[in-house]
């Protein structure tokens, strides 16, 4: 072998060995804990014994939306635009002259254009990830930039189309603090184990776990265009990295919050921004879910002393997306 080659091959294996050696999962993680090639991750949690179980829950009937409104109004992440709804049949249109639909009938239409991130949303496990892999070692050139080429082709929202039903555990680390977090608090494992000591609730394996944070209602307090901007660029109440070995020893579904990224931003250290994401859908297959709201049924919780509820969180059927919004409906 000439000395161009060994020097060639020795570049491969060292490029190779690397990406070998640095695409392993961190600590904690679940990386065959449900078989090599598993693309649900934490869902598997959740069995239909839960399901039976957590449908007791439902006592009197009660309903809770913890969605926001799905429009331009609400909160999104500073590198994202809001949904933007468009009109484009109205009865203004028919009364300007626009001909009937179909004989005598005439229909209203209208479409979303939004970042399936942009609202109340899942992250899918397709959604974040560091060095070259994902959830379960897929590949992260299986997450293709064209739907026809199948969006993510591994990991994608629609594997968990059914899933997110269950029992719902509402953590107000906010009424808990005091109905106060000053921007940027990092909410810690031992605040969510107070919390949920006071609240006398205990958290258990499937569930769906939601902090309350106050971030999305402090920013709906706000009118001013550029107050809203400046508040979305600031720091924002979130997640700590103590809280990864919490939900790794609870076997939770999904963790989510009424904040932007669930986690802290900026993160305290800024190496680390947004690594939480990383640690829960790439590490444990976790899933995250941001931008829900929750004063409705913290309202009602704080009454009657129940934080647990009957929870429907289903995502939208998007083959190959990266998240999806919904509309999650919590019964108690
Ligand atoms: C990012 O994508 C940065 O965050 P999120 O999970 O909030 O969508």
């Amino acid at each position: 072998m000439n000395y161009r080659k060994s020097i060639l091959l020795i570049s491969c294996l060292t490029l190779c060995v690397g990406a070998i050696a640095k695409d392993k999962p961190g600590k904690p993680n679940n990386w065959g804990t449900w078989g090599k090639d598993d693309q649900l991750g934490a869902v598997n949690y959740l069995e239909p014994k839960h399901i039976v179980k957590a449908a007791k829950l439902i006592k009197e009937g009660k309903v809770f939306s913890l969605a926001i409104p799905l429009d331009a109004t609400g909160p999104v992440f500073p590198s994202r635009i809001a949904p933007q709804h468009l009109m484009v049949a109205t009865g203004a249109d028919y009364a300007a002259g626009q001909p009937a639909y179909a004989g005598k009938m005439k229909f209203a239409d209208d479409y979303i254009y939004m970042a399936l991130q942009g609202s109340t949303q899942w992250d899918a496990l397709s959604h974040a990830w560091y060095d070259s892999t994902l959830y379960n070692g897929v590949p992260e050139t299986d997450i293709r930039s064209s739907p026809i080429a199948g969006g993510a082709t591994k990991l994608g929202i629609e594997n968990v189309k059914t899933s997110f039903v269950g029992r719902g555990v509402l953590i107000d680390v906010l009424a808990y603090k005091g109905g106060s977090l000053p921007a940027g608090y990092v909410i810690t494992r031992s605040d969510i184990e107070e919390t949920l000591k006071a609240q006398k609730t205990k958290v258990t394996q499937g569930d769906i776990v939601i902090l309350r944070t106050g971030v999305v209602p402090d920013f709906y307090k706000l009118t001013d265009p550029i107050a809203k901007t400046q508040f979305m660029l600031g720091p924002q109440t979130g997640i700590g990295a103590d809280v990864v070995e919490w939900v790794d020893k609870m076997e939770i579904v999904g963790i989510a919050a009424d904040n932007i990224a669930l986690e802290v931003l900026p993160n305290p250290n800024p190496e680390d921004t947004l690594s939480i994401h990383g640690s829960l859908l790439r590490d444990l297959g976790v899933y995250i879910g941001e931008i829900w709201w929750l004063e409705e049924l913290a309202a009602d919780c704080a009454e009657d002393g129940r934080y647990e509820f009957f929870i429907a969180a289903q995502p939208l059927n998007i083959p190959g997306a990266v998240g999806s919004p919904l509309n999650p409906i919590a019964i108690k």
